[in-house]
């Protein structure tokens, strides 16, 4: 693909920390319309990722000051599931919610809210980037999942992090994955708290992961379990996360 160095990850790589953000929308959707195109940006999904590794995976995403914080963030994307399961733990103030962390763990557990917050937290003010070409400044305060996963206990052939959440788009679960290097990343947390408050329903109460170098649709909100697994073909249409599988966005959606 002639196109693959102008893609995002190569760009942001190279420009390291606070360049400006220019959304190639149409690199993402124009391409990515196309079935066969679709196809070989998802087999090149793992040579961007490699290169943009290379050139500073381990590195922070930009993080902002409290007066740069947007007045307004939008919410986007479901913004109250309809699953009779979560409105029954929404209206008992999320008490009786627990997340299930099962698959590839020595021990298929829950975390109660309460247990969650109580582990060592981050706080982080970051930029959200949505592919449809809106951006916010936010503070999130959670758990690093990487904390959360040690607690779990991972098996040796762990390889990724499937995040399932109680909404659906006409019955097709929404669901999010990152591999385990992206959840080890110190910035990589599952936020209970926007902007010093507890997370409101419509940013994914009350639990939702940000993954601060990706796209705004691999911030998965209303996680309600962690599938650690080998392989995502088994889950969902097998690209890894609702929007991948529905209209063929990356997999790996560095900024
Ligand atoms: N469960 C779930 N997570 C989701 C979505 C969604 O519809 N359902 N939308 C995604 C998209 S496209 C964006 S931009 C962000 C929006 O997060 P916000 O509503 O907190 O702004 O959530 C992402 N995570
Ligand atoms: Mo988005």
């Amino acid at each position: 693909m002639v196109l693959r160095p102008t893609r995002r990850g190569f760009m942001t790589g190279i420009l390291a920390g606070g360049a400006p953000l220019v959304l190639t929308g149409c690199d993402v959707f124009g391409l990515a319309q196309s079935p066969a195109v679709s196809e070989a940006l998802g087999s090149a999904d793992g040579l961007a990722r490699r290169v943009h590794r290379l050139l500073g995976g381990d590195v922070l995403a930009p993080e902002f000051e409290a007066a740069e914080m947007s007045p307004v963030f939008r919410t986007n994307g479901n913004t109250m599931p309809s699953s009779p399961i979560y409105r029954a733990l929404a209206n008992g103030g999320f008490k009786g919610w627990s997340l299930a962390i099962d698959g590839l763990v020595e021990q298929p557990r829950r975390f109660s809210l309460a247990e969650i917050m109580a582990m060592p937290s981050r706080t982080q003010i970051t930029r959200h980037d949505c592919v449809e070409g809106w951006s916010a400044i936010g503070q999130w305060t959670g758990v690093p999942l990487g904390r959360l996963l040690g607690e779990a206990g991972l098996r040796p052939a762990a390889r990724y992090v499937v995040f399932h959440c109680a909404d659906d788009f006409d019955g097709s679960p929404y669901y999010e994955s990152i591999d385990l290097a992206e959840a080890h990343h110190p910035q990589t947390i599952l936020a209970y708290a926007m902007n010093g408050a507890p997370l409101p329903i419509g940013h994914g109460a009350p639990l939702r992961l940000r993954v601060e170098r990706q796209l705004g649709y691999k911030q998965a909100k209303y996680v309600m379990r962690l599938e650690i697994v080998a392989s995502l073909a088994g889950i969902g249409g097998g690209k890894g996360g609702y929007w991948e599988d529905a209209i063929g966005y990356d997999w790996y959606a560095g900024i």
